[in-house]
């Protein structure tokens, strides 16, 4: 049972500062780290609630991703290792901005809105990432587990994926695999070295890598993970944290925003390269040419790669099952023609954020889901699964090889949450099977040369839109403006949106040139204004 006297008496050491307002966005609360310490007190207090009323093990993530090192944030997660409920994502926000006086009663309220047994049993597992506030807020979040009588796992240092699949592990009893770190590294270690096996390159020519780690958990977590595959895969690390700072001048995020190499990694033409973010749940890959040139391979490409092998495998075992391909309004024109009309895969589109990606990606035999920014993974349901594991045994030769594969391939993306490790693994393991270079890779389509602005307003909320994010509904002519701009130029599209992690608008514009995304999005920035 919950001790309400001293949860109250326990918060005021954890006291909010008066006056803050913080809302559960696309990634759970993320600012400044100092005005975090109530928000992580009061998640340990929500997630034990969270527990009891699904009778499950809930997670704790404390990170901000690709935020600057100086921020944080915290994001729980639901069973299944999936983002919290939405209904919940609002209890989150009310317990979050309660007056100290009235924490109490906000409890008691959620307990009575969501139906919560009070008297059930509460697990909660907990990670962070290696930001230096981080161990102390995860502290924050165990103060508030305990005062509310329910028990916990700390995992220390973990990625944001890693956290999720511990999360499933441990309500799916073990049948996902082991809720341990060395679990996690055996379960995909195992999966990429059976797939890489048939690979036709297996020198360590085809298969080397370099990693630009954001500074972040991604190195301390991949260099663990090194002595699983001893010779299958070489991979250098750089960005590791000893010497810069997470996220600066580095990283996923970075590399994607900007267009541009990542500071601290040694290029080489032709040369192998992806960047983590700070939490290691995004990866983008790129390259120079022999021309000196950059080249950007984003989650949409990744998605077409993953896409295309997929469907090779089934064509090849003979089994219809229904691919989707899941995206957001971010995802460059040019990959959404790719995948609709050269490979003829049905493709979606949803709003910015994970969980709606996620989701959609589940009404699928095989959803594939990736946001531009180099988030996402592939979810198989539990017919497909269970299908390819009977053709496994049962089909011979080349189909059964190819129904191997896909066994293992599904092994080794992470069902709960898009991984940045793993995702990584299946494109090494593609890239061999078949040969591919990173530029034949790259040169499946030509990205449509884009932009993206962030424009600072007053209200940012008065932006709403529709169509996944693609039209604006308000403020009214807005969306007149933005057509009749981009009717200006050739193979154009624009949109614009409030962020869920910032106080700003982001503008996204693609033309036919990059002197014309520039000045689209530059003309649209100005119509919000
Ligand atoms: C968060 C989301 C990411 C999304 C981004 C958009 C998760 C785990 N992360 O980082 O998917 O692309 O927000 O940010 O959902 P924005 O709303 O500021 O553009
Ligand atoms: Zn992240």
């Amino acid at each position: 049972d919950m001790d309400l006297d001293a949860i109250t008496k326990h918060s005021a050491l954890h006291a909010k500062p008066s006056g803050l307002i913080l809302q559960y966005g696309t990634a759970g609360f993320r600012i400044k780290a100092e005005h975090l310490d109530h928000v992580m007190f009061r998640m340990g207090l929500l997630a034990v609630l969270r527990s009891k009323q699904t009778k499950s093990t809930i997670g704790v993530m404390v990170t901000a991703s690709h935020n600057p090192e100086e921020d944080n944030g915290v994001k729980l997660v639901d069973p299944l290792g999936e983002m919290l409920a939405p209904s919940w994502e609002e209890h989150a926000t009310c317990l979050a901005n309660a007056e100290e006086q009235d924490v109490q009663r906000v409890l008691l309220d959620i307990s009575e809105k969501a139906a919560v047994d009070l008297q059930q049993d509460a697990f909660v597992v907990i990670g962070r990432d290696t930001r230096p506030s981080s161990e102390k807020l995860s502290q924050s979040v165990i103060d508030g587990i305990t005062v509310s009588g329910g028990q916990f796992h700390d995992y220390g240092l973990l990625t944001t994926p890693q956290l999720h699949y511990m999360v499933y592990c441990r309500n799916t009893q073990g049948q996902y695999g082991k809720a341990t770190t060395e679990g996690y590294y055996q379960k995909l270690s195992k999966a990429f070295v059976e797939l890489t096996k048939q690979a036709f390159c297996s020198g360590d020519e085809c298969l080397s890598l370099k990693v630009d780690c954001a500074n972040g958990i991604g190195a301390l977590k991949l260099r663990e993970m090194k002595n699983y595959f001893s010779e299958g895969l070489s991979i250098q690390l750089f960005n590791v944290g000893t010497t810069g700072k997470l996220n600066h001048l580095c990283g996923a995020d970075f590399v994607k925003s900007h267009q541009k190499p990542p500071q601290g990694i040694e290029m080489k033409p032709n040369e192998r390269c992806c960047s983590f973010d700070g939490d290691a749940d995004r990866i983008v890959y790129y390259y120079y040419d022999a021309d000196g040139h950059f080249h950007l391979i984003d989650g949409d490409k990744i998605a077409t790669l993953i896409s295309s092998f997929l469907k090779e495998l089934l064509l090849e075992i003979g089994e219809s099952l229904n691919i989707g391909v899941v995206q957001t309004a971010y995802a460059n024109g040019s990959s959404t023609r790719y995948l609709e009309e050269v490979m003829k895969v049905p493709v979606y589109c949803t709003k910015t954020g994970v969980k709606h990606l996620h989701h959609k990606a589940q009404e699928f035999d095989i959803g594939i889901y990736f946001e531009a920014n180099g988030h996402g993974t592939v979810l198989f349901s539990k017919t497909a699964e269970m299908k390819i594991k009977q053709l496994a045994e049962e089909l011979e030769d080349k189909k059964r090889k190819a129904a191997k594969m896909l066994e293992n391939i599904i092994d080794l993306f992470n069902q709960a949450a898009g991984d940045a490790i793993s995702d990584m693994l299946v494109i090494e393991a593609i890239l061999a099977l078949k040969g591919l270079t990173i530029q034949q890779w790259d040169a499946l389509y030509t990205d449509l040369p884009n932009r993206q602005l962030k424009v600072k307003v007053a209200d940012r909320q008065v932006i709403s839109t529709t169509d996944a994010e693609r039209k604006a509904v308000t403020p009214p002519g807005l969306q007149e403006a933005i057509d009749d701009l981009v009717k200006k130029y050739k193979l154009s599209r624009a949109f614009v949106r409030p962020s869920g992690t910032e106080d700003i608008v982001r503008v996204y514009a693609e033309a036919d040139s990059q002197e014309s995304a520039d000045s689209l999005a530059q003309e649209v920035s100005w119509a919000v204004f």
